[in-house]
């Protein structure tokens, strides 16, 4: 490379600008922190009135001693973001909810989602309860950046973590929701609370299915479940569901539901092998066909996305510990998500 072409380079570096390299199905590049004043992580981005809403954990240090059940996350309150376009300034709204006005909350607000109805902003967030079991509740605020005002309870027959919101062209509502390890989705695996599964369905099940994300579709005042959560499977290419032994592809947290064309996206982190992942069904209910990697492994333990047009492009949203090299201490990024033809999802490996 001559010297201008360095130039150019270290100019590219310098503003951010991504620099891509298309590998056949991979893309490789790398993009700048979102926001760099606090660590934020699991963006959950919407576009509401022209205009992108970024809603993610705040990430603190907590001192509290790293463990598999994510104790070490033990955030407390949420911020809102907004960006008028990718590449924009970066505006923080403050803080959207804190954990001291949740009546029922006991501790760790993890990866919110956000949705819009009828003139009215949702805010959805898991946590721990008093009794240490990790419920699901919603705050409400006719600004899309809050602040936001918690319902009194958790939302009733919500277990686990991670909700994301969906709405239909036809204007229905549907939440997917759970994370296990920590996220403690397998100790309902009986429909009663185990408090003895640590992690996954434990020894001697590694030929189960594995253990499915839930779905419930919402009613209309976005409030409450209109029906029983129901299993999110996901298939392999045989149409047999991923077994609980299939840890580079079965589901472990941070689902997340688009649509392309008139095709349903079921994306999601498998956790401990670091992946985010996507299946495609035909119904927001699923069944979803496994059909490969989004993106690779960033730094650190844990990966969590979302999928966003914006102004006839999409978009995901991700988060990594590129600031402080500390898995509790993340930060978010985006970046432009791109498809072959046929709809499929080229891997990004940041
Ligand atoms: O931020 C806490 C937890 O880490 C989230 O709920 C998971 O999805 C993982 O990103």
């Amino acid at each position: 490379m001559n010297l201008s072409g360095k130039k150019v380079l270290a100019a590219l570096l310098l503003t951010g600008a991504v620099i891509c390299q298309s590998l056949g199905q991979t893309i490789k590049s790398s993009v700048k922190p979102l926001v760099t004043d606090l660590y934020t992580a699991d963006p959950s981005a919407h576009v509401f009135n022209g205009k992108i809403y970024i809603y993610p954990s705040h990430d603190i240090e907590a001192n509290v001693a790293q463990d598999d059940e994510g104790g070490h996350f033990n955030m407390r309150d949420y911020h809102v973001y907004s960006m008028d376009k990718i590449g924009g300034k970066v505006t923080d709204h403050g803080v959207a909810l804190d954990l001291k006005d949740i009546p029922w909350a006991g501790r760790q607000l993890w990866a919110p989602d956000a949705a819009f109805k009828n003139g009215t902003y949702f805010l959805y967030f898991p946590a721990k309860d008093k009794e240490d079991v990790f419920r699901i509740g919603v705050a409400t605020s006719k600004s899309p950046t809050g602040p936001f005002k918690p319902e009194p309870k958790p939302i009733p027959g919500s277990y686990s973590i991670d909700p994301a919101v969906f709405t239909d062209n036809d204007g229905k509502s549907y939440m997917y929701f759970g994370g296990i390890w920590g996220g403690q989705l397998q100790r309902w695996h009986t429909g009663k609370y185990d408090a003895s599964l640590k992690t996954d369905l434990g020894k001697g099940r590694e030929n189960d299915p594995a253990l499915n994300a839930k779905v419930a579709r919402m009613k209309d005042n976005m409030l409450t479940f209109d029906e029983p959560p129901k299993d999110v499977t996901i298939l392999d290419e045989h149409g047999k569901s991923l077994l609980a032994k299939d840890a580079g592809r079965r589901f472990f947290e941070g689902a997340w539901m688009h649509k392309f064309g008139d095709k349903y996206y079921f994306s999601y982190s498998t956790g401990d092998t670091h992946f985010l992942a996507y299946a495609v069904g035909s119904s927001p209910y699923g069944p979803f066909t496994y059909k490969g990697i989004i993106m690779k492994p960033v730094s650190g333990w844990t990966t969590h996305h979302s999928i966003v047009e914006f102004e006839g492009k999409w978009y995901i949203f991700y988060h990594d510990a590129e600031l402080s090299g500390k898995t509790h201490l993340r930060n978010i990024k985006v970046r432009e998500l791109v498809r072959e033809a046929d709809g499929s999802i080229k891997t990004i490996d940041p």
